[in-house]
């Protein structure tokens, strides 16, 4: 099952809205077929296995990080699959909770008369899955926030420059953590001061991760880095309601793609803006946002991951802070995070933490 995971966990980032799912088929002790979900979600993990098993799969035992799909979707069944290919026995870590499946790919494999085993490393399916699982039982992506800032959490000058606190380690590292979310989100500010281009890059071959930009007013400079690369990368637009027509056409002319989701005084509803992504199918997101956007994000309890690169040097208090204003008044109201790991990258630090249940 471990290396089922460790298969599946290829797919991250590219298999969207479906789940990155590994497959491990074993006979007599010897490895037959392995599969994790393709590009695009399909074909399935169990699939490309069994099809890499061929007529070895004939009473062997299948492995598979997420239940085995028992819906007639885009593709055929997978469990109906495993039993026509004659498999004896089926460890899953994880039911599946999309209502199409929901335990009817368990029972139809049991029927079949297939010995099912579930619960093995569920745990570490469940981390892996976290995004499909956000998206199916809370309707909006899990959201990882990352933070690049000095020492003393600054993540620019009072003047505004920013580009380089953390050292290139640190920043390849980042293209990694980009490739492996379905999309890399920042508000309008930061597009209007950094014009980053948000792509992924040095990473070998990668489906490129969505680029959305929040921006109430949909007042973006269309000589942007961001419109460079439409033909590789999508660049959703998320706005409010009031923005004309004509300024959405003409986003969408240029290859953008707008979504309207409620206005608020300073900017967007950001519940509702996770749930407009889920609603488009995005899984996993990935937050490079500023102060204030993270500070937003944070106070409607959307993080669920932290991703702290801190840098060997010190800003100081006039310096722009990597978490705007919460408007905290009591300690029990913070936001808590568990740490997961820490890691020294090049001259950096990196902090990983998950927030912390209830
Ligand atoms: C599996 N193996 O590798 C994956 C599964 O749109 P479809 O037909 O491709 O079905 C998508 C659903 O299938 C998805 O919501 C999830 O329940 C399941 N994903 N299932 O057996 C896989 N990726
Ligand atoms: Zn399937």
């Amino acid at each position: 099952m471990q290396l089922a995971l460790s298969l599946g966990a290829r797919g991250l980032g590219n298999t969207w809205p479906n789940p990155a799912v590994g497959c491990v088929i074993v006979r007599d002790d010897r490895i037959v077929g392995r599969g994790w979900t393709q590009p695009g979600g399909r074909p399935h993990a169990e699939v490309v296995a069994l099809s890499q098993a061929g007529a070895a799969a004939k009473g062997a035992t299948a492995y598979v990080t997420l239940e085995p799909c028992s819906h007639h979707g885009k593709s055929p069944p997978c469990a109906d699959a495993l039993i026509a290919a004659g498999i004896a026995r089926v460890v899953v870590a994880l039911t599946d909770p999309d209502p199409r499946v929901d335990g009817g790919g368990l029972a139809g494999l049991r029927h079949a008369g297939i010995d099912v085993v579930t619960g093995v490393c569920e745990d570490a399916a469940r981390r892996s899955h976290s995004g499909f699982l956000s998206r199916v039982q809370q309707g909006r992506p899990m959201l990882s926030q990352k933070l690049a800032s000095s020492f003393d959490g600054r993540i620019a000058t009072g003047a505004g420059e920013s580009q380089w606190i953390t050292g290139p380690d640190a920043r390849r590292v980042v293209h990694g953590m980009r490739a492996r979310h379905d999309a890399v989100l920042i508000g309008g500010a930061t597009a209007r001061a950094d014009d980053p281009e948000l792509t992924v890059r040095g990473q070998g071959a990668v489906r490129q991760p969505v680029r959305v930009v929040l921006s109430r007013g949909l007042d973006l400079p269309v000589e942007s880095r961001l419109v460079r690369n439409l033909d590789h990368a999508q660049l959703w637009l998320v706005h409010g309601h009031t923005v004309g027509d004509a300024k959405v056409q003409s986003w969408e002319a240029l290859g953008a793609r707008c979504l309207p989701v409620l206005g608020t005084s300073t900017g967007l509803d950001v519940l509702a803006v996770m749930k407009a992504l889920a609603e488009q199918g995005l899984t996993r997101v990935f937050s490079e946002s500023g102060g204030t956007l993270t500070a937003s994000l944070l106070r409607a309890g959307l993080v669920d991951e932290l991703i702290g690169f801190s840098a060997g040097l010190v800003i100081g208090a006039d310096g722009r802070p990597s978490i705007g204003d919460m408007s905290l008044k009591r300690l029990a109201d913070a936001p808590r995070f568990d740490l997961q790991e820490s890691r020294v990258i090049g001259g950096d630090v990196m902090h990983r933490w998950v927030r912390r249940a209830g």
